[in-house]
């Protein structure tokens, strides 16, 4: 029998998110906890980050591209509205959230400031921390507005808030964002209503970011309520 493959760190947000689409879909997988530019990540995808898939003879790189095949292969509840116009909008959150929101909240925010500062004592970098303070206080507003119905795209759980809940799992976690988050009530009462989702809590990292994790290989079919 042909069983998804999913490689990654399950604390990556990437990784995470495409964990959520498979519990949204009830689609059972193998994963394998890895870090980026180790040689299972290394073979699929070509600047060797994670996560990466595999299917039978299928490989597949990028978390969107995975997310498209899991939609399209497996049965199961669509993580994307069938409305030509909704769907475009899961597209542009999407693209927004990890162009404009990861770099600055994720990368330079948690990662350089936090997860590796690249300090002598591994103390939290304040110049990372505080170069990107100014962007999210002007970034968090418009995420509070954007999810101001309760989800960013109509009126159910899409790929756009499976892409955006890790995230908000990371702010809620560091002082200066967890007090950014607070300050954003839509954007917080968004937070606390999906962080309670079964997708969300079954593949929720039990790791560190920026460790390879050691969750339970095998993860069964779950299927939302
Ligand atoms: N565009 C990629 C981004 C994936 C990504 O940045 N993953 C991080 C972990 S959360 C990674 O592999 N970082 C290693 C690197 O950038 O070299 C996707 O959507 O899958």
């Amino acid at each position: 029998m042909r069983e998804l493959h999913i490689i990654g760190g399950p604390a990556s947000n990437y990784v995470w998110m495409v964990r959520i689409a498979c519990a949204e879909k009830g689609v059972p997988y193998l994963l394998t906890s890895v870090l980026p530019h180790t040689p299972e990540v290394d073979a699929i995808h070509p600047v060797g980050k994670i996560p990466v898939m595999r299917h039978g003879k299928v490989t597949l790189a990028e978390s969107r591209a995975i997310c498209a095949y899991i939609d399209r292969v497996f049965d199961g509840p669509a993580l994307v509205p069938a409305d030509p116009v909704e769907a475009a909008r899961v597209e542009q959150w999407v693209s927004l959230v990890n162009t404009s929101i990861d770099p600055v909240w994720i990368r330079q925010y948690v990662g350089a400031g936090y997860i590796f500062p690249g300090t002598p004592d591994k103390s939290p970098n304040r110049a990372a921390i505080d170069a990107a303070l100014p962007k999210m206080q002007q970034q968090f507003p418009m995420m509070d507005k954007a999810v101001a119905s309760g989800h960013l795209v109509g009126d159910r759980f899409t790929l756009a808030d499976m892409n955006l809940m890790p995230i908000l799992y990371y702010m809620n976690k560091f002082p200066e964002s967890s007090a950014l988050l607070a300050a954003s009530p839509k954007l917080k009462a968004y937070f606390e209503r999906h962080i309670r989702r079964k997708s969300v809590q079954d593949s929720m990292p039990q790791s560190q970011p920026g460790t390879a994790g050691s969750e339970p290989a095998k993860v069964a079919r779950a299927v939302n309520a």
